[in-house]
């Protein structure tokens, strides 16, 4: 008796607030086209995290080993997958990705249905375990774990028959059922054999995704064409400027009979899936670690490059970092890392439109709960929306001074779908009393950051030129970043 009082009491408070948090009467915007779940909506809020390709080509310069190494290559020095979390923890990333399992089917786990696996190697007697000693790091260090596992197999003797199928969700089931929640599974599309006309296995995909599901619920599984996130079309780790989160997946497939690149890195407009992009890049010519890339490690401006071509344009990025034949993030790559988030930090780190006066053309019924304030005030979400029938609108920003920037940011609430497709910074000219434009976009997605060259002004005007539905945006940020 007394329990259900209380909570007819909390409830009552629950929906009282509720309802003066929507202007007691304006009902938000109904959501546009597909839209996230929720497990697509929290790995899109990770934006940042690390791939670690790390296996028998490690240790021998290869990109693609055959199947035929002999299982004693593998065998790091001084493996420390707590080294691994630290660095990715101290780089800003949210999680690792482990290539479980390469092309050549070496299994990092001592898999029960593989003879070529950590098992069978000299390192640590054959009783190591690649998986649980990663896994347990990121527990540590609250990072999220998630594994590679290559379909394509050059090692395993069923491989090319029906038979396959079932040892690849036997693998799956154990790498996804032993080690603790996952929050991606990484399935490439190389079939390499089938490129030279070789052995092609016919993938059972219905049965993998089960397989996937039935072990891990809310999972991420990633692959050219999802289902839950997409390849965007290069290994450069650039998205398209244009970059919608949604994808017409019917008749698809990974590999050779994926939408075309143009088509991953655009994504189409009105898809019928949400499909949201991750953009994945080594930090190193090569995926896997050799001494010969130690000079070659990419430069800070590159990986902001990649950073503003990736997070910038409406992806996740996927930066692999290789792990050395010690079996740690070599020192070289971990460098880079800290003075790359360095300088994301000092740009970041203050928003220059804190304490602006905006003033927006519309806002949905007149109501406070959608005022353009919202989009300082860092609550994902807390958005400002504009009545059904306005897809085109402005908002002004006047600066409690003047303010020399060079990016500029904006989010749309994307649990409502993704809309806008066109629009534009331009900033007040007293001397010609009009606006001039700075730079313009076309989509914006769940981020987009507008970079350009250094602009001084008071008073700016953001304009959407262009929704497939009413606008709706949740954060905006003018930055400074050192040039
Ligand atoms: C590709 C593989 O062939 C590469 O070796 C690498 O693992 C990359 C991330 O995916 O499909």
């Amino acid at each position: 008796m007394r329990k259900s009082f209380l909570s007819t009491l909390l409830c009552g408070g629950v929906s009282l607030l509720m309802a003066s948090c929507s202007g007691a009467g304006t009902p938000p915007p109904p959501p546009y086209g597909p839209v996230p779940t929720k497990a697509q909506l929290n790995w899109q809020k990770m934006e940042y995290y690390m791939f670690a390709h790390f296996g028998p080509n490690t240790f021998t310069d290869k990109e693609w080993g055959d199947g035929k190494e002999d299982p004693n290559v593998f065998n790091p020095t001084a493996l420390d997958c707590r080294q691994w979390a630290a660095t990715a923890k101290a780089a800003g990333m949210k999680g690792i990705i482990l290539t479980a399992k390469h092309h050549d089917g070496f299994c990092l786990w001592p898999s029960r249905y593989s003879t070529h696996t950590v098992r069978q190697s000299r390192w640590r007697n054959g009783k190591g375990d690649v998986l649980k000693e990663l896994s347990e790091a990121c527990r540590a260090y609250g990072l999220a774990f998630g594994v590679y596992l290559s379909p394509w197999d050059r090692n395993h003797p069923t491989y090319g028959t029906p038979a396959y199928n079932q040892v690849f969700a036997n693998m799956l089931s154990e790498v996804l059922g032993n080690y603790g929640p996952v929050f991606e599974q990484w399935l490439d599309g190389a079939n390499g054999d089938a490129q030279k006309g070789q052995m092609r296995q016919v993938y059972d995909w219905n049965l993998i995704h089960t397989t996937i599901y039935k072990k891990q619920p809310s999972i991420i599984i990633f692959s050219d064409v999802g289902p839950d996130a997409r390849w965007i079309g290069n290994e450069r780790g650039f998205a398209g400027q244009t970059n919608w989160s949604r994808l017409d997946t019917a008749g698809y497939e990974p590999g050779l009979k994926a939408p075309t690149a143009y088509i991953l890195n655009s994504g189409n407009v009105l898809g019928k899936v949400w499909m949201p992009a991750e953009a994945d890049v080594s930090i190193r010519p090569g995926w896997f670690y050799s001494p010969e890339t130690d000079t070659l490690v990419k430069s800070v401006k590159d990986l902001l490059a990649i950073y503003y071509a990736s997070v910038g344009h409406n992806a996740n990025l996927l930066l692999n970092v290789p792990p050395d034949r010690e079996g740690r993030i070599n020192p070289i790559d971990s460098l880079r890392l800290m003075q790359f988030r360095q300088a994301l930090d000092s740009t970041f780190a203050h928003n220059l439109l804190n304490g602006a006066r905006l003033k927006a053309g519309n806002t949905r019924g007149n109501d406070p709960a959608y005022d353009v304030r919202h989009l300082l005030d860092n609550n994902y979400d807390s958005y400002w929306a504009t009545d059904n029938d306005i897809h085109e609108t402005t908002i002004e920003m006047d600066l409690p001074k003047a303010e020399t920037f060079n990016r500029f940011l904006v989010q749309e609430y994307i649990p409502l779908g993704q809309r806008v497709s066109s629009f534009s910074l331009e900033k007040w000219d007293a001397e010609t009393s009009g606006w001039e434009l700075i730079a313009s976009g076309t989509t914006i997605g769940y981020k987009r950051i507008l970079c350009f060259r250094n602009v001084t002004a008071d008073k700016l005007r953001l304009n959407i030129r262009g929704s497939l539905a009413c606008p709706i945006l949740n954060e905006m940020g003018l930055y400074r970043a050192p040039e």
